[in-house]
């Protein structure tokens, strides 16, 4: 690589020494497209392409009725209690919940700072009021990896949002990587708007929607949590966008030591459906990347070709417009030094252009004094004009062809092979370094 292409911004060694082969590969898949020198989004949109991103963690929104255990859930999954959980309606808006280097909360616009991707939530009104971010230092399970969306409790009738709720919740669920519905058995696990709005994302992402029985330790014995899960799903089924037969509802609780349970907790399935996104979002990131570097270098070359195009053309119109104008100009050059020369005696030019200049003069014009002379007099003038009509075409032409197209300069040129180069070859060698470590840490994982 060229030494005028600068390094790519690296992690640092605490960083470095602290992540964990999976957040390193997703940081710097992440960097490789965000570093402002050679990033791929800047050198994609050099080249007219607009490229996203990829974001470093996966998004899992967690949606429900009022009491669901949404918040209950996230704080047993990151084991810090950092959301508000009660039979009361606790969560009022949305919360953004992720870990960090300090415990903190933060605000609608803080959030929307933090989460660029989420700027477009603003076109609903209210919302960022009602938007926040709890940072955690948790590093339990695959916290490090995902951002939780805990969202507000959905209830029917009188209860009335400060924001459209509805809009909201769709168009997090188009960002989500995976969208949890929790229905608990005592609630109001079959309230409409639940159930509308989990038939409108599913049609709009089936494959990322995950239905749960929350709260199963409530439910009472197993047969009452079957009769529930029937119910539940009976009333799914009656919509149409949802009638897809054979729904898996996996039946969880928040496991509480002292507590005896006789109910299947399936709430590690939860964990490893997290933990398969976050590995399907690297392989899909990583493959993405190559295309994206592929993308980018063949639009890199169609940009050359065209500049080479360009310049060939350019080429040309340079030489039509020298043979037009000459032809333009010659003509009433020819005949303005026939007009000089019959205006002035021989010996006139002899002063100047010597015996030898003034012959050579002569025996040049001779062919236009002969034509001239051909012309009878009352024509003279029909045949200066059509002269000059047919000069005044030429150079008319000849402007026509000075319209160039535009071409790059020596180092425009220069640093568009340059990024070609990069992309090409150092990015798409760091991404098959990176898929070794992940196939790699894969393997041992399964051997151990
Ligand atoms: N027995 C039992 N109780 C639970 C479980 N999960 C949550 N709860 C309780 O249910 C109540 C509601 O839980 P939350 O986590 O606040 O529910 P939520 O879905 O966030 O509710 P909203 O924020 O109002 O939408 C709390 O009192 C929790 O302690 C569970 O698995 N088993
Ligand atoms: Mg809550």
């Amino acid at each position: 690589m060229s030494g005028r292409m600068k390094q790519r911004r690296a992690l640092n060694p605490v960083d470095l020494a602290t992540l964990s082969v999976n957040e390193r590969i997703l940081r710097e898949c992440h960097n490789l497209y965000v570093d402002p020198e050679n990033g791929l989004v800047k050198v994609a949109s050099n080249v007219g392409l607009n490229l996203l991103a990829p974001r470093k963690k996966i998004i899992v929104m967690l949606i429900g009725n009022h009491s669901a255990g949404k918040s209950t859930f996230i704080n047993w999954y990151i084991e810090e209690h950092v959301q508000k959980t009660g039979v009361a309606i606790e969560t009022q808006g949305f919360t953004i919940v992720t870990s960090g280097r300090k415990r903190e909360s933060l605000t609608g616009n803080a959030t929307l700072h933090l989460f660029p991707y989420l700027k477009p939530l603003q076109v609903i009104s209210e919302v960022v009021d009602y938007l926040g971010t709890e940072v955690s230092t948790s590093k339990q399970k695959k916290f490090s990896l995902v951002t939780f969306i805990d969202t507000p409790g959905l209830v029917d009738g009188e209860m009335v949002y400060p924001f459209d709720v509805d809009k909201a919740i769709l168009w997090l669920g188009d960002i989500a990587d995976l969208t949890f519905v929790f229905f608990d058995p005592i609630g109001q696990a079959l309230c409409k708007r639940t159930i509308d709005l989990v038939e409108k994302l599913n049609t709009r992402h089936g494959d990322r929607l995950r239905f749960y029985l929350s709260k199963a330790d409530e439910a009472g014995d197993e047969s009452d949590r079957q009769k529930v899960m029937m119910q539940i799903v009976q009333e799914l089924c009656k919509r149409p966008g949802l009638n897809k037969c054979g729904f898996d509802m996996p039946t969880i609780y928040i496991p509480l030591s002292n507590k005896y349970v006789r109910c299947i907790n399936q709430i590690d399935e939860v964990c490893k459906d997290i933990e398969k996104t976050i590995n399907q979002t690297i392989q899909n990131m990583l493959n993405t990347l190559e295309k994206d570097c592929e993308h980018v270098a063949e639009l890199i070359n169609a940009r050359i070709e065209e500049d080479n195009e360009a310049k060939t053309y350019n080429f040309h119109a340079r030489s039509r417009v020298i043979l037009l104008g000459l032809a333009g100009l010659f003509l009433p050059f020819l005949l303005f030094l026939n007009f000089m020369v019959s205006s002035f005696s021989k010996e006139f030019f002899h002063s100047f252009l010597g015996q030898n200049g003034t012959e050579s003069l002569y025996t040049c014009l001779s062919p236009v004094r002969g034509f001239w002379q051909v012309i009878p007099n009352d024509y003279h003038f029909t045949a200066l004009g059509i002269i000059l009509v047919v000069s005044i075409m030429f150079l008319l032409l000849a402007r026509w062809f000075t319209r160039l197209k535009p071409t790059m300069n020596r180092k425009e040129r220069r640093n568009l092979l340059e990024k070609r180069d990069y992309v090409q070859n150092t990015v798409k060698v760091k991404k098959h370094h990176l898929y070794q470590e992940y196939l790699e840490q894969s393997i041992t994982e399964q051997d151990l």
